[in-house]
């Protein structure tokens, strides 16, 4: 392999893992518990992957659009150890999660080891899912090793952080390692986790498995997804006023596998839609390869592009792809009506196919339900999204010299990628928008929702100066006026500063 492969790194030292926290009570906890549970023994190694907060580019990374994240120090650890008997044992530190054992039936005849019952909600679902992408990148050749393994997660769950990401991440390097793998590329990690999140039904992006692997100390990260996965790591501006992200959690649950079908899946069908039709009314084809199997926004703008400008696919240059999606935004203003949406009669009409076939082509891989599809607003956020990164990504990268200027313009395409959220992408909820409402107005430049929303965290871009003011008023006049009698260790939970932090590794240290 060339020598710039950049690989999952082994550390043997906890400080080279955590910059603001000392884990190290939780790490010795951790070990006892592993002890206890698998009958005195110690783990071989660990793997460990982190969640993410979102910046900016909300619900594009399915469309292919370059999104904004930094991966955060919450992580989920694993800790290994092989086994003779062929079984995956699965404790857990937090109790509510029931230790969990299966025997992987499959045998060496290169077939799937495990099935995933997607109709049994079990955290170890999730394992299964990095298992079996972990086992087909290795040829499916031989059964897994069996592996006693004992999870440990600080990244709250159904929150938008990504908790799922930074597990499923965690548990195919596991499976890798365990099996002999030492070396593995991360850009290898994150392609398997990508699709891994399918078994489950969830037809997402590729934003939180890159940011959970690729994540960098310090550094936020530039990921985009075409012509090829890449992640680019950037420092924020140095000012006087180091610049803060607050993430809040409304503490609104938001379960994205079982509300998928009118949310998140049906996003991501609505958008697939939207950009057939639009192929349609410009007579281009355009490649079939979004999650369900379908064309997305990005490969109608392509081949519009190359249509009717000759040009070649866009390689990421910024000011180019500023020009492109503006028109883009300007087609979606032209071709959909901005009312009431389209029933699934009037979809097939505007695509010139019958209902069965939109059926067939749309809603046949994952079940979704509707009455009208959101057309209009859903492409329109889309495409105006992804221009909003662009726009942040030029603001950070050449920043005018002023902060204060800077501080108001980042906030402000945060706010507006908020409105956008709720109001076109309607992926919001009115305790998201309170949180967000608040924090402005108590010295948050922006404020939205991260993640795929519906509940879960909000991202806040604060001065660290004001950061103590944010948080009382969000104590004050959220929490204690939703929650009255929350606990302080909850309002601890609820209200956190992560710094940027290192991505997936395995962790070789006693
Ligand atoms: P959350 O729900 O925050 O993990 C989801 C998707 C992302 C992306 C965002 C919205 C998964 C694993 N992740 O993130 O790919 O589409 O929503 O921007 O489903
Ligand atoms: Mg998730």
């Amino acid at each position: 392999m060339s020598a710039e492969v950049d690989f999952v790194p082994e550390v043997s030292s906890l400080s080279e893992v955590y910059a603001s926290s000392d884990q190290s009570v939780r790490y010795t906890k951790l070990f006892d518990q592993f002890a206890d549970y698998y009958n005195g023994r110690s783990p071989e190694f660990i793997s460990r992957s982190p969640g993410r907060v979102n910046l900016i580019g909300e619900h594009i990374d399915y469309c292919y659009f370059s999104v904004l994240p930094m991966a955060i120090e919450q992580d989920v650890v694993m800790l290994v150890s092989q086994n003779d008997l062929g079984t995956i044992n699965l404790v857990n530190s937090d109790a509510k999660f029931e230790p969990e054992s299966f025997v992987m039936p499959g045998t060496d005849n290169g077939q799937d080891v495990v099935s995933i019952d997607r109709t049994v909600t079990t955290w170890a679902n999730y394992f299964k899912c990095g298992l079996l992408v972990a086992h087909q990148y290795l040829g499916n050749k031989r059964r897994p090793v069996g592996m006693d393994v004992l999870v440990d997660g600080t990244v709250p769950p159904a929150a938008g952080l990504s908790s799922s990401a930074a597990f499923i991440c965690a548990a195919a390097l596991a499976t890798l390692r365990a099996n002999g793998v030492t070396k593995v590329s991360k850009e290898e990690l994150a392609r398997m986790a990508i699709v891994s999140e399918r078994h489950l039904g969830v037809y997402s992006g590729g934003m939180d498995q890159s940011a959970s692997v690729f994540g960098k100390r310090d550094h936020a990260l530039y990921v985009q997804f075409q012509p090829k996965l890449k992640c680019t790591p950037f420092k924020f501006p140095d000012t006087d006023r180091p610049l803060t992200f607050l993430i809040a959690n409304s503490l609104v649950t938001a379960n994205k596998h079982e509300t998928a079908p009118v949310n998140y899946n049906l996003r991501v069908v609505e958008v697939s839609i939207a950009a057939e039709i639009l192929a349609h009314k410009y007579s281009v084809v355009i490649p079939q390869d979004s999650g369900i199997g379908t064309g997305t926004l990005r490969g109608f703008m392509e081949a519009y592009y190359k249509e009717y400008e000759g040009a070649l696919l866009w390689d990421g240059e910024v000011a180019e792809g500023r020009t492109r999606l503006e028109k883009m935004a300007a087609l979606v203003r032209s071709v959909f009506v901005q009312t009431e949406g389209y029933t699934a009669v009037e979809a097939a009409t505007e695509l010139g196919i019958t209902v069965d076939e939109l059926h067939e082509r749309f809603l046949s891989k994952t079940p979704v339900r509707f009455e009208k599809l959101q057309l209009y607003g859903r492409a329109l956020h889309v495409y105006e999204e992804a221009l909003r990164v662009l726009r942040y990504l030029t603001l950070l990268l050449d920043p005018c010299v002023d902060p204060e200027g800077l501080f108001h313009e980042l906030g402000e395409l945060m706010n507006q990628s908020h409105e956008s959220l709720r109001g076109l992408y309607n992926c919001s909820c009115p305790e998201l928008d309170e949180v967000c409402a608040i924090a402005r107005s108590s010295g948050s430049y922006g404020s939205r929702v991260t993640g795929a929303g519906f509940g879960g965290c909000s991202v806040h871009l604060v001065a660290s100066d004001r950061v103590q003011e944010v948080k009382n008023a969000l104590i004050d006049n959220y929490y204690r006026v939703r929650f009255p009698g929350i606990s302080d260790s909850a309002l601890e939970d609820a209200l956190v500063i992560s710094k940027p932090g290192i991505g997936s590794l395995v962790y070789t240290g006693g």
